[in-house]
């Protein structure tokens, strides 16, 4: 189904190498409309809410320590098909295997530093959007 928003957070990599504006550029010229944007700091235990869907997996402890470690930005964007795309846009998990010219490609360190989050289903946008901004920072129609 295609929708018109999605939720993305810019990690701490990104940011700490001070890449925040060259992907903000790549997102908004790939044709998203920034709805919400601000730059954060979790604490563990926020990041371990966020990620609460991994708690299973063998990463979790590191991914809830590596996304404490520095600021992030999230952002709710808006475009037509927009998680879809999105997805295409920053390339696959493992910036190995993300295609040329995806933001991970370009600016991701590693499989879990990797410069940036896109959720993946509507369901997943609106509960990770929703944990970041509150309503009106959203401009709900
Ligand atoms: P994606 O962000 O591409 O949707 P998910 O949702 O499977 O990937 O995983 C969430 C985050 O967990 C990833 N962005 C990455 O930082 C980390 N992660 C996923 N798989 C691994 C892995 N095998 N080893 C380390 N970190 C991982």
């Amino acid at each position: 189904m295609a929708t018109n928003r999605t939720f993305t957070m810019i990690k701490p990599d990104a940011t700490g190498a001070g890449k925040t504006g060259a992907i903000t550029k790549m997102i908004e010229e790939a044709g998203f409309k920034i709805i919400a944007m601000k730059k954060v700091w979790l604490t563990a235990e926020l990041a371990g809410k966020f990620y609460a869907i991994h708690k299973e997996r063998p990463f979790y402890k590191d991914l809830c320590s590596y996304m404490s470690s520095g600021p992030i930005v999230p952002m709710i964007l808006e475009k037509e098909n927009a998680v879809e795309d999105f997805r295409k846009l920053i390339g696959a998990t493992d910036p190995a295997k993300a295609a040329p010219g995806t933001i991970r490609a370009l600016f991701a360190k590693s499989i879990d530093a990797n410069a940036i989050h896109g959720s993946d289903s509507d369901a997943n946008a609106d509960i990770e959007g929703n944990f970041f901004f509150s309503q009106f920072e959203r401009f709900e129609k």
